[in-house]
Parts: structure tokens; C-alpha cells; sequence
């Protein structure tokens, strides 16, 4: 069986719980820059999240939602500069600090960058926003700590669809069998799973907690602190408070194990 050589870790609800209370408020912040009257509630946001992706979101919400919206002649183009200001407020937010790591994050890429483990990022939001979230809330040179940052539209279809994933493993030069995948949501479990990972971890938040997220390999309320244990909500491997490289490890060897 293949050893565990890379963990690749979701961006939005994984690394930080960000959608609420930061991409939220910063896309209003950018309709109401642009006058418009688009004010997405923490409520419309959970249901705008099932489309991924930004720009895709928005063009959701006047489809579903603001028919009476008159197009402009150019909407690609209007959508693009909106999410381009939209990413302006996002990023000012992350670089005033606003947005903390969630529990156990920065100790398991620590342990894992000690072990000699490969990391790799793969999320549907844009570089830029991964970037001022590595610098801000881990560390001046954080994203120098990863092998890879697979980000945004560096490929054509956003998740669910398994591309972010397989260009980040072909980056790494590595198979799914030597990689597992962190997430918070559906969206994200699938994405992964269909690029061929087996072992994925799920860290709910308030928007996926309630999600059916049959086939992660195991779902924690968190990755856990000492003094703030996770709590372990399915799969076969026993968390002790926190996940830890080892704890990844027994995921990767049952969840590969179980494949064969
Ligand atoms: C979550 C997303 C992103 C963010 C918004 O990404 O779907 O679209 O909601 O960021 P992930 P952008 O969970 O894969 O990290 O506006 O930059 O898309
Ligand atoms: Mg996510």
C-alpha cells in the first residue's frame, strides 16, 4: 500500500472559517460600493453556497433570485469587476486580522512540515485570497510552507468537479493513493473523492454540518486543541481530542485498505 506523502487542505470553512462573516461581507461590501441593492443575509448565503466559486455564485443569484435585475450588455464583464472588488474588501479584511485559523490548523502543519509530509492547497477561491489568509492568519512566509497552491480558476471547472484536485496532485507528481484530502463540505468531499482520494477528513461548519457527507473517511466538528478537543462525529479511526499526523495516517491506511 502507497505511505501518505501529502496532505492537501481546503481553503473556505477548512483552513478558516471564512464564508459567514468574510466573503459574505465583503461581496456586500462591493454591491453596495456599486450601488446596487444586493444584500446577501448569513441565510441566502448559505443557499448561495451551493454554487462554487465567486463570479459563478453571483451569476447564480440573478439567475435564481433577480430576474428583475436588468443585464448589463456585458455581464461576464460586470460580474468579473465586481468579484474583483468584492476580493479587494475580502483581502483588506484578512490583512486587518479579522480572520483567525480554525482549532488545530496551524499545530497539524506544523507536525506535518516536521514529519517531511508534502502540503498542497486546493480551493475554488482565488490565489490572492489564499495568500493574504497564509500570510495573515499563519505566518509572513506561510505560503512558501506549501508544495503547491492549487487556487481559483487555474482550472476549468470549479468543485465539485474533481480538477482542482488533479492538477494539484499532478503538480505534487503524486497519486491519490499518496495523498489525503481536508475539507468542510460536499462540494468539497466530492471533489476529492472523484479525483481519486480516498482518505478525505471532513471539519463541519455552520453552513455543512447538517450536509450528508457520506464517504468521508472521517468528520470532526474541528481538528481539535488540547485545550479545546474535537469532537468526532463518524468514521472507524478514534480521534483522542485532536487529529494529528498519526490520526491522518490511520485514515489513509483504512481508507486505501478499504479500496483494494
Ligand atoms: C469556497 C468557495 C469560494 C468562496 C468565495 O472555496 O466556493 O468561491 O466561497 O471565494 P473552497 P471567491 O471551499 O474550495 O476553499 O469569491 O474567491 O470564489
Ligand atoms: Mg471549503
Amino acid at each position: 500500500m502507497s505511505e501518505l506523502r501529502a496532505l492537501l487542505f481546503d481553503v473556505d470553512g477548512t483552513l478558516a472559517d471564512t464564508e459567514r462573516d468574510g466573503h459574505r461581507v465583503a461581496f456586500n461590501r462591493a454591491f453596495r460600493d456599486a450601488g446596487l441593492d444586493w444584500e446577501w443575509t448569513p441565510d441566502l448565503y448559505g443557499e448561495l453556497l451551493a454554487v462554487t466559486g465567486g463570479k459563478e455564485r453571483m451569476l447564480h443569484y440573478l439567475e435564481r433570485f433577480r430576474p428583475d435585475v436588468p443585464r448589463p450588455a456585458d455581464l461576464a464583464g460586470f460580474v468579473a469587476s465586481l468579484h474583483k472588488a468584492k476580493t479587494r474588501h475580502y483581502t483588506d479584511m484578512l490583512d486587518s486580522g479579522a480572520i483567525p485559523l480554525r482549532p488545530g490548523v496551524a499545530r497539524l502543519i506544523h507536525e506535518a512540515r516536521a514529519a517531511g509530509c508534502l502540503l498542497g492547497i486546493a480551493t475554488t477561491t482565488t490565489p490572492d485570497n489564499v495568500l493574504a489568509l497564509l500570510r495573515n492568519a499563519l505566518a509572513p512566509d506561510a505560503a512558501d510552507w506549501f508544495d503547491v497552491i492549487a487556487a481559483g480558476d487555474i482550472v476549468p471547472r470549479k468543485k465539485p468537479a474533481p480538477d482542482i484536485y488533479t492538477w494539484a496532485m499532478a503538480q505534487l507528481g503524486l497519486s491519490p493513493s499518496e495523498c489525503i484530502a481536508l475539507e468542510d463540505s460536499r462540494h468539497g468531499l466530492d471533489s476529492a473523492k472523484d479525483a481519486g482520494i480516498r482518505g478525505v477528513v471532513v471539519t463541519v461548519n455552520g453552513y455543512t454540518e447538517e450536509q450528508d457527507l457520506e464517504g468521508a473517511t472521517l468528520v470532526v466538528d474541528s481538528l481539535g486543541e488540547p485545550e479545546r478537543p474535537a469532537r468526532q462525529l463518524t468514521g472507524p479511526v478514534a480521534v483522542d481530542g485532536c487529529v494529528t499526523l498519526a490520526t491522518l495516517r490511520a485514515v489513509h491506511d483504512f481508507a486505501n485498505a478499504a479500496a483494494r
